[in-house]
């Protein structure tokens, strides 16, 4: 297996694809579609562009429905729900579609649908996404960081890292091995030096500070938990995400 990490859509190649790609944006897109699948939603479909959600989501009936997601960090006008893991509990999502727009999420994920295998992760089910590279074996692995408008998040390399470290403990391999390009060995250092206080970390990033604005500071605390749920967000067809 080889690992790249690719720290924005916008640096992914486009000429050629994975066998899988893992798509990350811990600040929060993939750690809401995680938590809203684990609190039974039936699904999670992503769009970048709110008509097209608006088109397609009036086509679902009203009650098996969601419109959740977020411009510049606050919830779209009209819509359910904004895009705070905290607001999935079971109460509000089981049972239902989440049609989700969000500012970078949603693009990342749109750049790789098609891939053979995709699938999301974050820092809250990371252990799960290790699990299943190691059962599956996949020759090429891209580690696709949402960022921020084109540019580099901090908490998404973290999170690459985190998956580059448990997969050398658990899967007994090295760095050298492992690593299909430097993103990889610089993503494994960053968490690596932080990741007893990933907090702090996302603190001082820049989109933690923009949500910290926001007052989403349960929303850092939720998202820089590690392992807590035993979830694996699959795509079933293009933009569609489903446990
Ligand atoms: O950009 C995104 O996809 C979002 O996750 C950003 S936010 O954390 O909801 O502001």
């Amino acid at each position: 297996m080889k690992l790249f990490v690719y720290h924005t859509p916008e640096r992914t190649p486009e000429d050629n694809l994975p066998d899988c790609a893992v798509v990350i944006d811990v600040l929060r897109a993939t750690t809401t579609i995680a938590t809203a699948l684990n609190s039974g939603a039936e699904a999670v479909q992503a769009f970048s562009d709110i008509d097209i959600l608006m088109e397609k989501s009036e086509r679902w009936l009203p009650d098996k429905r969601l419109r959740a997601g977020e411009r510049g960090g606050e919830k779209v006008p009209g819509f359910d729900l904004g895009n705070s893991p905290l607001d999935c509990v079971p109460q509000v999502v089981a049972g239902k579609r989440l049609f989700l727009t969000t500012t970078n999420g949603t693009r990342a994920l749109q750049r790789v649908s098609q891939a053979p295998i995709v699938i999301t992760a974050a820092q809250v089910n990371r252990q799960v996404v290790v699990n299943y590279l190691l059962d599956k074996q996949p020759e090429t692995v891209w580690l696709v960081g949402s960022g921020w408008e084109g540019s580099y998040s901090l908490e998404d390399t973290a999170c690459g890292g985190a998956i580059a470290d448990l997969l050398i403990k658990q899967g007994k391999m090295s760095l050298e091995a492992i690593a299909g390009n430097d993103e990889v060995i610089g993503a494994f250092s960053l968490y690596s030096q932080w990741q007893d206080n990933l907090l702090p970390l996302f603190h001082k990033c820049s989109h933690g500070q923009r949500l910290l604005r926001l007052n989403c500071h349960e929303d850092l605390e939720y998202c820089a938990k590690t392992d807590i749920l035993d979830v694996l967000p699959i795509q079933k067809e293009p933009g569609v995400l489903v446990k």
